[in-house]
């Protein structure tokens, strides 16, 4: 009889998950920077429980020597969005990564078709390779595109679902179905308020906004920290002026002579 060497076999897929966080985390980080909104809110990654993989198995009759290959969610990453427009954009990102550093090998749609418990939320399986303490690897792993109402919805019923060994009560799992259409109303309803509500041209505005001040604040405690207390007083107090007076076009012509002081202050 073939056993699992669960450690060595577990090790991969801590590492795929591990490195597609960083990778996720990282694609948030670049929106941020350019002063842009991620379409990604929130990554979480999980690698499944020995148990939980062994009940997979028996419960879709797979031997052991094949779980590894039939189960595709050993390695879990989850992508939690605002709106479902998010998860759209996520999805076309995933993509423009297939044949890079993952293939995409199936994609459930789970939006389009919502399972029968009320389930919604996008699935792309990839197959992912590695090189790991135990040399080169190829692991599945997928990667589940929700917005945080389906997030919500979904915890909470799995954790229902699981406390009960997946035997709650016929009315209980209608009314879970109910939740679910309330969500699914949550998530339309947002995204109408959003579309309504200027919020792409304000998200635009207010980064623009953030960054200014980020940066003028920066240049304000790089002349304090080198000393240069008279000059950092003086745009000190400008700043403070103007930004109390909601100049913002004030503030940008001042970021533009700020950088001619710390551009000279550097070559200096
Ligand atoms: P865990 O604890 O997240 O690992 P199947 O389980 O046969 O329905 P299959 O073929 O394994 O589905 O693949 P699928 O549909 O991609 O489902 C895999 C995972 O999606 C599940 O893993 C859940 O995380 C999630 N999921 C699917 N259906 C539901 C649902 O009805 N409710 C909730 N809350 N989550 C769901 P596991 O192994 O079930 O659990």
């Amino acid at each position: 009889m073939s056993v699992i060497k669960w450690d060595e076999m577990l090790l991969p897929y801590e590492q795929a998950v591990s490195e597609l966080s960083v990778k996720f985390r990282s694609l948030m980080t670049g929106y941020e920077a350019l002063g842009l909104q991620s379409p990604i809110e929130m990554v979480a990654q999980r690698v499944k429980r020995p148990s939980s993989i062994l009940a997979k198995a028996k419960r879709k009759d797979i031997i052991l020597s094949e779980i590894e290959s039939q189960i595709e969610d050993i390695a879990g990453i989850r992508l939690i969005c605002r709106f479902v427009d998010d998860i759209v954009k996520v999805v076309d990102l995933i993509k423009a990564r297939d044949g890079m550093d993952m293939t995409i090998l199936q994609e459930r749609n789970y939006l389009e078709n919502r399972k029968p418990s009320g389930y919604r939320s996008y699935h792309i399986i990839v197959k992912y390779p590695l090189l790991c303490a135990l040399g080169q690897k190829e692991v599945l792993a997928e990667i589940q595109i929700r917005t945080m109402a389906m997030n919500y919805w979904a915890v909470i019923e799995h954790a229902l679902q699981y406390k009960h060994g997946g035997e709650l009560p016929a009315d209980l799992n209608k009314r879970l179905k109910q939740s679910a259409e309330t969500t699914a109303h949550l998530d339309e309803e947002f995204s109408k308020i959003r579309g309504e509500s200027n919020y792409v041209v304000k998200e635009r505005e207010n980064a623009f906004r953030t960054k200014l001040t980020d940066e003028l604040i920066h240049s304000i405690r790089i002349l304090y920290r080198t000393g240069r207390e008279d000059e950092a007083d003086a745009l000190n107090g400008l700043f403070l002026k103007l930004y109390a007076e909601d100049d913002w076009e004030g503030l940008e012509k001042l970021l533009v002579e700020t950088n001619v002081i710390m551009n000279n202050l550097l070559e200096s």
